[in-house]
């Protein structure tokens, strides 16, 4: 698929994804939405991609959310049918096998900031603006983030930030547990990538089971969490990294990951 909105490139087993409509502040419409599944299509069954990041392209923007011009055509079916769609996509995105990175370098509002949040966690610029404002267009929230968001940072946060509209800095996104990290604005895409870098060295059997035991424990009780994390450990042990791990410990070197699970 020849893409037009967005930008992907592999580096050194990373996978970057560039929302690329600068002039709409990288705003979703249906076409970049179906890129996105695209490429998230690719990284799955790519396994010279060991992570991924996701960023916006230009000075001001992840993404502003999804393109409002494309409301004013679409019928309450067609919306439903919108949010459905993109909601999917980002369950999609989610439930990757792979390490996810939001490297947010400006605006991340409404379907932006759900974007966010459907990644493994976000490292933003200092210059970050974080809001789900769609009460200001007479809507609430399609894309999770009525759901994500308060399981992020409590219901009675999520609220007041759906409610007021407003939007909130980088730094308050950090305090509130959106944000994992802030940088620097010039230093936020080379700080990314050392720690996908890094990720990308980890044994993907192993990133693969730690995702699993935490995404899929996180709506379980505790004993069934815990149960489902011995299930996901055991499985380790059948990888040839895990052997590779443990071996390269005991002889004091650097562990090989390969990511096959057979021995
Ligand atoms: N959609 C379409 N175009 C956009 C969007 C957007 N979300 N955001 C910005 N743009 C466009 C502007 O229209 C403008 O275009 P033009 O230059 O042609 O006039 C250009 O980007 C630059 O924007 P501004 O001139 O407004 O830039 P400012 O620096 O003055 O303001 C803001 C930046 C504050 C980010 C402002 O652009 C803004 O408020 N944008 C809208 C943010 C928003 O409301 N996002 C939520 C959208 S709704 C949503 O995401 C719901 C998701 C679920 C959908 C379910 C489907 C039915």
């Amino acid at each position: 698929m020849e893409y037009a909105n967005v930008l992907f490139e592999i580096r050194d087993g990373v996978g970057i994804l560039t929302f690329n409509r600068p002039k709409a502040l990288n705003a979703l419409n249906v076409e970049t939405l179906e890129e996105l599944n695209d490429v998230l299509d690719r990284v799955r069954e790519d396994d010279a991609v060991r992570v991924l990041i996701l960023t916006g392209s230009g000075e001001k923007a992840f993404v502003a959310g999804a393109d409002i011009s494309e409301f004013p055509r679409m019928n309450a079916l067609q919306a439903h049918r919108f949010a459905e769609r993109g909601q999917e996509i980002f369950s999609k995105l989610e439930e990757l096998p792979k390490p996810v990175i939001a490297c947010v370098n400006g605006f991340a509002l409404g379907g932006g900031c759900e974007l966010a949040m459907s990644c493994d966690f976000i490292y933003a610029s200092s210059l970050a603006r974080f809001g789900q404002p769609e009460i200001n267009l007479g809507l609430i929230p399609g894309f999770g983030g009525t759901q994500r968001l308060p399981r992020l940072i409590g219901r009675a946060k999520a609220k007041e930030l759906c409610m007021t509209g407003e939007m909130i800095d980088a730094q308050q996104a950090m305090e509130l547990g959106l944000a994992a990290r802030v940088f620097p604005p010039e230093q936020l895409m080379e700080e990314t990538l050392k720690v996908a870098r890094l990720l990308a060295s980890r044994s993907p059997v192993a990133l693969r089971a730690l995702k699993h035991a935490i995404d899929r424990g996180w709506d379980l009780d505790l004993r069934n969490g815990c149960s489902l994390e011995a299930e996901s450990f055991g499985l380790c042990f059948s990888s040839q990294d895990m052997r590779e791990g443990v071996a390269a410990f005991l002889e004091k070197r650097k562990p090989n990951f390969q990511g096959s699970l057979t021995r």
